[in-house]
């Protein structure tokens, strides 16, 4: 085993969040447990660029949560749903006139 099996930043030793063994952490579910997952919520951006070690030390202690919902970043597939909502974008509606008139 690498400190850093999948090169997140992360040390595997401190990618097990249950107490068991880190293989059985899978935070987004697709199989791949998160010690070998560079994303580990699933979101398509990659832990080690979603602010997952700032202090560069491997412990993810430091993760930043940025909506503040208790899930730091990179382990929450939607980051910005929490109540500070950092890069909160309203989804695009202005599609054009919807109604008929
Ligand atoms: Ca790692
Ligand atoms: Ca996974
Ligand atoms: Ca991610
Ligand atoms: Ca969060």
């Amino acid at each position: 085993m690498d400190t850093d099996d999948d090169g997140d930043g992360v040390l595997t030793k401190n990618e097990n969040y249950n107490g068991g063994t880190p293989a059985n952490d899978d935070t987004d579910g697709d199989g791949k447990p998160d010690y070998l997952d560079t994303d580990d919520d699933g979101d398509g951006k990659l832990s080690k660029n979603e602010r997952n070690d700032p202090n560069g030390d491997g412990s993810p202690a430091d993760a930043v949560d940025g909506d503040g919902d208790g899930k730091p970043d990179y382990l929450d597939a939607n980051d910005t749903d929490g109540p500070r909502r950092p890069g909160w974008r309203r989804p695009d509606q202005s599609a054009g006139s919807h109604i008929g008139h």
